[in-house]
């Protein structure tokens, strides 16, 4: 486990538009990872109306959905959640590593800041510390999610 996540900076978020894309798969892993996004995101003043939140079946699906999110709609940043546990193939392996180089894709070539939100687990308790327990991984996407918005603002200027 990572211990290093990096200190929360406090960024207002009153005037950011964001997009969640979160897949079902895991369902109510997932669920509990877009809430605390969610509350995160609103804790740090994001308004419901610019929260866009869409779902897909599963991980694989999130690059195109944030693609079709970053580029028909004006967002500041795009959030893709997903929970990905290890299971008897490496099909999840080829998962995580499909998602993690579509989102990267997806932002440098829509110069849309991408927060790679997937939890890969090796098991169902790993997922659950992290979606349902004690680490907050939802609040720590929220965090780097505001962080990148702010920062493209800054530099577009
Ligand atoms: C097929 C599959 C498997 C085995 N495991 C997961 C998982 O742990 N987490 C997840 O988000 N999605 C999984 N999927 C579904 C794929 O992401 C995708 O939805 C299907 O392969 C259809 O493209």
């Amino acid at each position: 486990m990572s211990l290093d996540a990096p200190q929360q900076m406090s960024i207002d978020g009153s005037t950011f538009s964001v997009g969640i894309v979160a897949a079902r798969f895991n369902e109510r892993l997932t669920d509990a990872l877009l809430e605390q996004v969610v509350a995160q995101l609103r804790e740090s003043g994001v308004k419901k109306k610019n929260l866009h939140i869409v779902r897909v079946p599963g991980s694989n699906e999130l690059p195109v959905a944030a693609q079709l999110l970053a580029t028909r709609r004006k967002l500041d940043v795009v959030l893709a959640l997903g929970v990905l546990i290890r299971g008897g193939t490496i099909h999840y392996e080829l998962i995580a590593e499909s998602a993690t180089s579509g989102l990267q894709r997806v932002a440098l070539d829509a110069k849309v800041p991408v927060i790679n939100g997937v939890v890969v687990a090796e098991n169902l308790k790993q997922a659950e510390e992290r979606c349902l327990g004690k680490i907050n991984r939802g609040g720590e996407f929220a965090s780097s999610a505001l962080e990148m918005a702010a920062l493209k603002r800054s530099l577009s200027k």
